[in-house]
């Protein structure tokens, strides 16, 4: 027997005598796909304008050498990280992303051609493919405002991006035989403090109103709208807030995105799952670290991580919440980022699939509540470790840190002679 071997026979027994079955756990977290953000491979440039700055309220901070600079060495370098990752991935695909056929393609202009190409990839290597609208890094978002903006031609222009990249991901769904979940993100926000705030949520409403007018085959593409508290040069306003938001997707049926770094710092997505599922059907996350602010660091094996996972799985709703993850960072090799947050989600997965949750809500519902805690504390150094190398031979991708020098041999031999 292999150390793997005999140290995961140990973990099967002891994780069996709570009741829990670790093969059932690997297979099930096998199951779940992920959503990876494509933008963290080259610092949410896109290929619209590849020189173009990043906008929106946001910002990457880095310069690691090596950037995927067009869609062959993004392709390569997803392709690569997904290698080192277990179970469903999907890429999540903006719209500036988009194949331009080597002509200038107008933001309001993109059509479904210039995503047939990420089909045939993505289908190639067995990834499913989700999309975002691209409100930003645009001369007419250069104010700040878009969907909300005052200027009925710019609204206008930006609605006619919305439906024509609505359009594209229901292509994108019927093509790839499964659901393309489009997320809808606009910065639009006020530095300071605005008068007017009412004006420019009832445009924002009136734009989205007009966006989801057009009735698009749910099996094909579902919308998703995403809040926000503040953005940088947006500090006092954020238009789509999380009331404007939550309150819009209720009734419009809609689906909410969940960024975790889009709440006051003390809030915690998790705890916002089990509310949400009572009024909507199905919620989109965008898994994130926040550090102080919404500074999009690589996700790790974090408690809220944990809590995410957990609020996942504890209550059934795989099929209900759609995992994306939303981080860049420059500063490090951006295949490894894609690896470790990706690693980590997985692991928070299978984490929380080795909970024995139904003596826990035992010992919840008898208000022992000191058991609950000792357990939970307990869980915490069970060979959890030892199920996660299992999953990771089961899935043949490199066990513990053993994917590491397959980057740096990538590094070596691809992004250094870029
Ligand atoms: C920005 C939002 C949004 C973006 C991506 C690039 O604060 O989180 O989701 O990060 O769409
Ligand atoms: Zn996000």
């Amino acid at each position: 027997m292999s150390t793997t071997e005999k140290t995961y026979e140990y973990a099967k027994e002891l994780y069996a005598k709570l009741g829990v079955d670790t093969e059932k756990a690997i297979a099930e977290t096998a199951k779940i796909p992920i959503s990876i953000q494509c933008w963290q491979g080259d610092d949410v440039h896109g290929f619209e304008n590849p020189d173009a700055a990043l906008s929106g309220g946001i910002q990457t901070t880095g310069n690691y050498p090596g950037r995927a600079t067009n869609i062959d060495q993004l392709r390569d370098d997803f392709t690569k990280a997904a290698s080192l990752i277990p179970g469903i991935k999907r890429i999540s695909l903006h719209e500036i992303y988009l194949d331009n056929l080597g002509e200038n393609v107008p933001r309001n202009e993109p059509q479904p051609k210039h995503f047939d190409s990420w089909i045939e990839w993505a289908k190639k290597n067995g990834f499913g493919i989700d999309f975002n609208t691209t409100f930003m890094s645009h001369p007419l978002a250069s104010d700040g405002f878009t969907l909300s903006h005052h200027d009925e031609g710019i609204r206008s222009f930006w609605i006619e991006h919305a439906l024509n990249c609505r359009k594209i991901a229901a292509y994108i769904g019927e093509k790839m035989g499964s659901t393309c979940i489009t997320n809808h993100w606009t910065p639009d926000g006020f530095k300071d403090i605005p008068v007017d705030r009412l004006a420019y949520r009832a445009r924002l409403k009136d734009s989205y109103d007009k966006i989801f007018a057009l009735k698009l085959d749910p099996k094909y593409t579902r919308d998703s709208i995403e809040s926000k508290l503040f953005g940088i040069g947006a500090e006092s306003c954020t238009i789509g807030s999380h009331e404007f938001l939550m309150g819009y997707a209720v009734k419009n049926n809609t689906l909410l995105t969940f960024d975790a770094g889009h709440f006051h710092p003390t809030e915690q997505i998790s705890d916002k799952i089990s509310s949400a599922l009572l009024f909507l059907d199905e919620i989109l996350l965008h898994v994130s670290r926040p550090v102080r602010w919404d500074s999009d660091h690589v996700v790790i094996f974090d408690d809220e991580l944990k809590y995410i996972a957990l609020e996942i799985v504890r209550n059934g709703f795989e099929d209900r919440v759609h995992i994306g993850l939303d981080y860049f960072d420059a500063s490090i090799n951006r295949i490894a980022a894609w690896v470790i947050g990706s690693r980590n989600m997985q692991k928070a997965l299978l984490y929380a699939k080795l909970e024995p949750t139904a003596l826990l809500r035992k010992y919840e519902n008898d208000m022992d509540y000191t058991s609950r805690l000792a357990l939970l504390e307990e869980l915490k150094s069970y060979p959890f470790a030892a199920v996660w190398d299992r999953y990771c031979e089961t899935q043949n991708v490199p066990q513990r840190n053993d994917w590491l020098c397959e980057v740096k041999s990538y590094e070596n031999n691809v992004l250094s002679k870029r």
